[in-house]
């Protein structure tokens, strides 16, 4: 059995009364289709947090979260299913409003070191991310990072400006 984090992010932009609505549902649909599949245990997962799109042009927030599982798939088979989740709910949303629908990364996978052409571990821009590390040191504080740098202080050396925890 393997430990694994994933980050969720959505900036599909849904503004209801000044709140964003729609990236949430998305999470929680991912977060649905995380925990319905056999190989998969949902252990943790964190606050959804707003943040500010980190990238080029105009885009909306982002809503950002992390989970913990335990899973019997491997690396690759779990990015499969990540993706298949994300062509789920992207297809259909993506003709509709064009944004990042949903976005899931795998952060860790245990304390492998990989680099290929699918799949690097650990997340190669989690380590200077807030909308990253934030979520993920709310539901794991001593984490650390295969060279062995802890996510707290990661976390420490991150701007968290404009990120706000819902
Ligand atoms: N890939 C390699 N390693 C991994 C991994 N550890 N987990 C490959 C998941 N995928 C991995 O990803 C592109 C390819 O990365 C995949 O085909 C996979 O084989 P993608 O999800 O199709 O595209 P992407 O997410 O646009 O690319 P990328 O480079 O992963 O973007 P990032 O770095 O994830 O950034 N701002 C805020 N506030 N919140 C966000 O969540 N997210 C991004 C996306 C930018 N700005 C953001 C946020
Ligand atoms: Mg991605």
């Amino acid at each position: 059995m393997a430990l694994a984090y994933i980050g969720l992010g959505s900036n599909l932009s849904d503004n209801v009364d000044g709140h964003i609505v729609a990236p949430q549902a998305q999470l929680n649909k991912a977060l649905n289709s995380l925990s319905s599949h056999r190989q998969i245990n949902l252990v943790t997962v964190s606050s959804f947090y707003q943040t500010p799109p980190i990238g080029p042009g105009e885009q909306a927030d982002y809503i950002n979260a992390a989970a913990k599982l335990e899973t019997q798939l491997t690396p690759l088979q779990l990015l499969d299913y990540l993706q298949s989740i994300e062509q789920q709910q992207g297809r259909v949303r993506n003709i509709r409003w064009g944004a990042r629908t949903l976005d899931l990364d795998i952060l860790l996978y245990n304390q492998l070191v990989q680099d290929c052409d699918r799949l690097t571990l650990p997340h190669p821009r989690m380590r200077e991310r807030g909308f990253v590390l934030a979520p993920l040191t709310e539901i794991e504080p001593q984490l650390s990072l295969p060279n062995g740098e802890n996510i707290a202080a990661l976390l420490a050396n991150c701007s968290m400006q404009g990120i706000v925890k819902l």
